[in-house]
């Protein structure tokens, strides 16, 4: 085998994340808003007939919303800004259906205005979720709804500014008040919305924003609302419809989006979506079932921890707030993120591989806390152990292994020892995999094994203690 040149980096292993996957990684964690008639009339499915003077939220503050989710750790927000019962929750110029005809703000209320204008203020990034099924348009199931739909995204993607992710839902369950029509409307998934058209209009208006669907083609559905992945989950994953052809939104052997495919031909990572409450909407009801802080961390550990994203569904409730136990869990989860990450152990450890590509692909370069450098093995190496010496017993719950997913997700499996004493092992890894001990361990040294399918590229090999002493 030849040795390649030192400084050049490994050829790239299979499929590979675009620059916007790439961008959508760094994000890790991000919110749900649902907020709509359903809020009012305690529903979680709007048949289509509600009176959009429902909608009228009593004391309505973006500010204090968006700071609930940003004190969450959050990154970004995605507004449901119209769910299956139809009403737009913006001016649209497509139908009556919408914000203007609720007396909240006097007719003059622009609900995905007011959210998308807080997140820029705090630093939040916004995405929109628009429902394909629509339980009030009388179009509904003709041709002529899918380019109202496509009217409705061109209004949400050219009025509010950069949107970093479009979320398109596989729901569709048939029956609908369909402008009075009161019936039930089959579509054939596969063709109707005629998706790849919408996806390139949104290529067209939102260049820089994934796209979020059952079958990507940016991002996909892990495959339950219940925010964890698989322990096992690539990247890399080729969805296959229900009947085994073709795939398509709400068309798909959604179970298999949990673990994805080891060696799949698309880069098409997993969101993780699960509300903070049973329901999506806000409930009165529920107000005692939020979830809690340990609940949280237990569920970052597995979205986040096993290479997918976090999407947390914060309700607000009838004053349009976000109410005080919400409020609570975030802030206890958005505290523990910030400190829990903060110091790596790693840092101060004296780290050696069992082989190196060189200089530029060092060991040093999985602890030196930046994310574009990494260590990489020589071609044709594609076992190697790297080891840190810490040079005296630290005490640590949380190992974060990131390979350098520029170049594809080439690792196996991995094996973690300490003082010499297997104390974990896994398969995945990718863009980050966290590993979490039931009880903190002591140790002086930390061995990771890794084996791969090319030569191996860490980014980061991070050494935490995310739960205090107490
Ligand atoms: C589902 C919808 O039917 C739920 O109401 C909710 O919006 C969830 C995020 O997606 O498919």
């Amino acid at each position: 085998m030849m040795m390649a040149s030192p400084d050049i980096a490994p050829a790239p292993y299979g499929a590979l994340p675009s620059a916007r996957q790439l961008a959508w990684h760094q994000l890790e964690t991000y919110a749900f808003i649902h907020f709509s008639p359903n809020t009012f009339t305690d529903k979680e499915w709007g048949y289509g007939d509600e009176d959009p003077a429902i909608f009228n939220p009593t004391d309505f503050d973006a500010n204090q919303i968006v700071e609930s989710i940003r004190a969450g750790g959050l990154k970004g927000i995605i507004l449901v800004c119209k769910h299956h019962d139809g009403l737009c929750l913006w001016p649209t110029q497509t139908t009556d259906h919408n914000i203007s005809r609720s007396p909240w703000r006097n007719g003059k209320g622009d609900l995905v205005r007011e959210i998308s204008d807080a997140c820029r203020r705090h630093g939040m990034k916004f995405g929109v979720y628009l429902s394909p099924w629509d339980r009030n348009n009388a179009h509904y199931g003709k041709p002529e709804y899918v380019d109202i739909y496509r009217k409705q995204l061109t209004e949400l993607l050219t009025h509010y500014g950069p949107i970093f992710e479009v979320w398109h839902d596989g729901a569709n369950g048939g029956d609908g008040f369909y402008g009075g029509a009161r019936e039930s409307r089959q579509i054939d998934r596969r063709s109707y919305y005629g998706w790849p058209e919408t996806w390139n209009l949104v290529r067209k208006l939102q260049p820089n924003a994934v796209i979020f669907s059952d079958v990507g083609p940016d991002i996909r559905w892990v495959g339950n609302e219940s925010g964890f992945a698989a322990e096992t989950s690539w990247a890399t994953y080729d969805p296959v419809g229900e009947d085994g052809t073709l795939a398509a939104p709400g068309f798909t052997r959604y179970a298999e989006g949990e673990t994805g495919h080891r060696n799949g031909t698309h880069w098409l990572p997993a969101e993780c979506d699960v509300s903070i409450r049973p329901g999506w909407f806000w409930h009165a009801a529920e107000d005692d079932k939020v979830r809690s802080v340990e609940n949280l961390k237990d569920l970052y550990y597995k979205s986040v921890g096993r290479g997918g994203s976090f999407l947390l569904n914060v309700p607000p409730d009838r004053r349009g707030r976000v109410h005080d136990q919400d409020v609570a869990s975030l802030r206890g989860f958005g505290n523990w993120l910030k400190s829990a990450f903060a110091q790596d152990l790693a840092r101060g450890a004296k780290v050696s591989a069992s082989d190196t590509r060189g200089a530029t692909f060092a060991a040093s370069r999985s602890t030196d806390g930046k994310a574009d450098t990494y260590f990489a093995t020589p071609d044709g190496v594609t076992t190697a152990t790297l080891t840190l010496d810490f040079g005296h017993p630290v005490t640590l719950d949380t190992i974060r292994i990131r390979e350098a997913i520029v170049l594809g997700q080439r690792i196996d499996t991995f094996k973690i020892s300490a003082d010499g004493d297997e104390v974990a092992s896994g398969t995945s890894v990718g863009s980050c995999r966290l590993v979490k001990f039931a009880k903190p361990i002591t140790t002086a040294r930390l061995t990771v094994q890794f084996t791969a399918s090319a030569p191996i590229t860490i980014s980061e090999l991070g050494v935490f203690r995310t739960e205090s002493p107490n």
